[in-house]
């Protein structure tokens, strides 16, 4: 196993707009990022992934990009964001930026040329398409409720559009729209950034016949049916690696649906070329019934320890696998994983245990590391999420009952993890002087930054642990794993070792004390870290974790 710097770092993302605001607009921006590489760097991590910070007139909060090479004036522009870079250098932290480059916004320059009649020399930079009998070309619906087709009268064809009607799809089949992401990705490393997450990039190959779906109510099989993983993903992926990414010391992470066990090793199989990891989806879609997100099913928990297990063993040979457990996209880990009422400290850490004891790329998300928790604001008004309206919208057209739906919106919306970064107990929780774009949640007078710093037993404290736990040896980082009890319903537990050092990790998924299995045999380990006191050996407090290490 090749060892890198971009497998041993831990990551940590920060979604900009609400991380910290230096202006009193109640909008994050770059100089407050800078305000916190402090902070951030007394973490103990090694990289930042920042979502998108591009000019955009944020129909999906950065997603919609209207200049690649330009850092939105709402976050300080071009001048703020190199000097983020050099801040970030000089302190030894890496920079991987966000690069959506399955669609731009509307308001982007080619767009706008596209649109104006059938010959302009932009129009194949999209996908337009005559109607069929005054209705969309095809059935298919956009990630964000609705066809995916938009009609556009100018020139009385259709375009594509798989997210928002503001983010119409590009052709990845022009080679000139190739070219062009490429040159923007050589514009970023020449500044010297060090790395792309990229966005959606399992949907960038197109079905060009653009087939109706069978089961369109079945959004899952849809997906992986017609708009994931396309004829030509790979042949794209390894001519920019060729052209690309190749020529630099970066790294790489492809985020997308569709990715699955099958398909997973193609995208980062060294010897193929491509990326370096991929996020997939199969432990943060666990709770999605067949109609999706807001179709939730129970937790499986032993389905869940399979996921883990799985991707191991898929990729040990054949790439390297992405830790996480939380994101923009999704509600906030401790509330979905944990228990955040009476569990929420114990929880936090212990899943801060997991992450942090897992073989791969760990990557933690802003917040997580002082436990916020998901948020239940009492009206829809107060929500944000283009995701989220739209799904509002649509519940309200198919008459469901949307008291019954506010409290899905609860559990699901992505502006559970999107709300402001609770810094201090003052007013808007230290992130701005001004009314913020999304409330904060009101727990952060007890959730906050400045409190678990004063707490040597603050969840804070204890990721700044782990994290320098798993840095002292990387036999956490490279070594075997194995998954000892994976039928039990409450504890996961696993092995971790390499030829020098072997540790076990137990882990209590439960609310009640939890005897250890007697075919776990812990005699001659240490107890090495916990997220709390006293361990006999034998039985794990709620919540508890505990990674024991074997004698030398
Ligand atoms: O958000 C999801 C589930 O709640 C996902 O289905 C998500 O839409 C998908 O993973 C793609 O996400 C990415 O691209 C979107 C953007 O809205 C997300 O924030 C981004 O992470 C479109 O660019």
């Amino acid at each position: 196993m090749k060892r890198t710097w971009w497998k041993e770092g831990v990551v940590y993302q920060i979604y900009p707009r609400s991380y910290m605001d230096s202006t009193g607009n109640g909008i994050g921006d770059i100089p407050g990022i800078i305000s916190k590489l402090d902070y951030i760097k007394s973490l103990g991590v090694d990289i930042i992934w920042l979502c998108p910070v591009y000019e955009s007139p944020n129909d999906d909060n950065g997603y919609d990009i209207s200049d690649y090479r330009k850092i939105s004036d709402e976050f300080g522009g071009d001048t703020a964001f190199d000097e983020l870079l050099s801040e970030m250098h000089a302190r030894g932290l890496k920079l991987v930026m966000d690069l959506v480059a399955n669609h731009s916004s509307d308001e982007h320059r080619w767009f706008e040329e596209s649109r104006k009649s059938k010959d302009s020399p932009y129009r194949d930079y999209y996908f337009w398409k005559p109607g069929k009998n005054g209705q969309p070309p095809n059935n298919w619906t956009s990630f964000f409720s609705g066809s995916t087709w938009q009609y556009d009268e100018l020139t009385d064809e259709y375009f594509l559009h798989l997210f928002t009607k503001k983010q119409p799809d590009l052709n990845w089949e022009n080679p000139k729209v190739r070219q062009e992401i490429y040159d923007i990705m050589h514009y970023w490393f020449r500044k010297g950034v060090d790395g792309f997450r990229m966005d959606v990039i399992s949907l960038i190959s197109k079905q060009l016949h653009f087939p109706d779906a069978q089961n369109p109510e079945n959004y899952n099989k849809t997906i992986n049916a017609h708009y994931a993983n396309g004829p030509r993903i790979h042949e794209y992926l390894h001519e920019m690696h060729e052209e690309v990414l190749s020529k630099y010391d970066i790294m790489t992470v492809g985020e997308g649906p569709g990715i699955n066990l099958d398909n997973g090793p193609l995208y980062v199989d060294e010897d193929r070329k491509e990326l370096h990891m991929v996020f997939h989806f199969d432990h943060m879609f666990i709770d999605n019934g067949p109609g999706g997100k807001y179709d939730p099913i129970d937790l499986n928990f032993i389905r869940f320890k399979e996921v883990f297990s799985l991707w191991d063993k898929r990729l040990k040979k054949q790439g390297w696998g992405s830790i996480f457990l939380g994101n923009h996209d999704f509600s906030r880990m401790v509330s979905r994983f944990g228990n955040d009422k009476a569990f929420r400290e114990d929880s936090a850490k212990m899943l801060a245990m997991l992450l942090l004891t897992m073989r791969g790329t760990v990557y933690i998300y802003q917040g997580d590391e002082i436990g916020m928790t998901n948020v239940a604001f009492p009206s829809i008004e107060e929500y944000n999420d283009v995701e989220t309206l739209n799904s509002w919208k649509e519940a309200e057209a198919n008459g469901r009952d949307m008291n019954a739906f506010l409290k899905l919106v609860h559990k699901q919306s992505r502006d559970n993890a999107r709300t402001p970064m609770q810094w201090d107990d003052s007013v808007h929780a230290g992130f701005t002087l001004a009314e913020p774009w999304l409330k904060i949640n009101p727990n952060y007078k007890t959730i906050n930054v400045a409190s678990e710093e004063r707490d040597d037993n603050s969840i804070l404290n204890f990721y700044r642990k782990m994290i320098a736990y798993r840095k002292s040896d990387d036999c956490l980082v490279y070594g075997d794993y194995l998954d000892l009890a994976p039928e039990d319903s409450c504890l996961f537990a696993y092995a971790r070792w390499n030829d020098q050092n072997k540790y076990l990790v137990l882990l209590n998924f439960s609310d009640s004390d939890y005897a250890v299995p007697s075919d776990i045999d812990t005699t001659g380990y240490d107890s090495a870290i916990s997220n709390m006191d006293g361990f006999n050996g034998k039985i794990l407090q709620p919540w508890q974790g505990v990674v024991l290490k074997k004698q030398s």
